[in-house]
């Protein structure tokens, strides 16, 4: 019997991967710089999980891509129904807590900014839409984290 794809839900939905990363009580954010529809769009970092690819691992290779750090997978903020957040028809969001190991997160290839916000001041930049409840989740929780 094969294994289950991990790039894939079981209903054929293509996973992102997105971290919600905490330090000093603010919750990373960071602005989309590239596809031009999402371009200014804020997000919690990441990107789609490779066939073969441990979503875990997806999302410590994305963050070493896009914003030069080494991140540590330490939970998950789970979605509406305990798992995934909606996304798009084809893919949906899995958002993974995380902490940084090593390096400070600096825009890159994929973003123009980054920034660490308070909970109070998430409504303060625009979020891309599927990220607005995720983000809110994380943030909720950071007085726990
Ligand atoms: N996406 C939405 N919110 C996020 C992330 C990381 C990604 N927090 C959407 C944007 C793209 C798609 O998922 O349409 C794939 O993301 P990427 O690989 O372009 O970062
Ligand atoms: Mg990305």
């Amino acid at each position: 019997m094969d294994d289950a794809p991990t790039h894939v839900t079981a209903d054929g939905r293509r996973v992102v991967v997105a971290a919600a990363i905490e330090s000093r009580g603010r919750l990373l954010a960071a602005r989309r710089s590239r596809p031009e529809s999402l371009a200014g769009g804020w997000e919690l970092p990441g990107g789609k999980v490779e066939p073969g690819e441990d979503p875990a691992r997806a999302l410590v290779r994305e963050l070493l891509e896009e914003l030069g750090v080494d991140i540590e997978v330490v939970g998950a903020v789970h979605g509406p129904d305990g798992g995934d957040w909606p996304l798009d028809d084809r893919s949906v969001l899995r958002v993974l807590r995380a902490r940084i190991d090593r390096g400070d997160p600096e825009a890159g290839v994929a973003h123009d900014e980054v920034r660490w916000l308070a909970p109070r001041e998430l409504g303060s930049v625009p979020w891309l839409e599927p990220d607005v409840a995720p983000a809110a989740a994380a943030a909720l929780r950071i007085d726990t984290w």
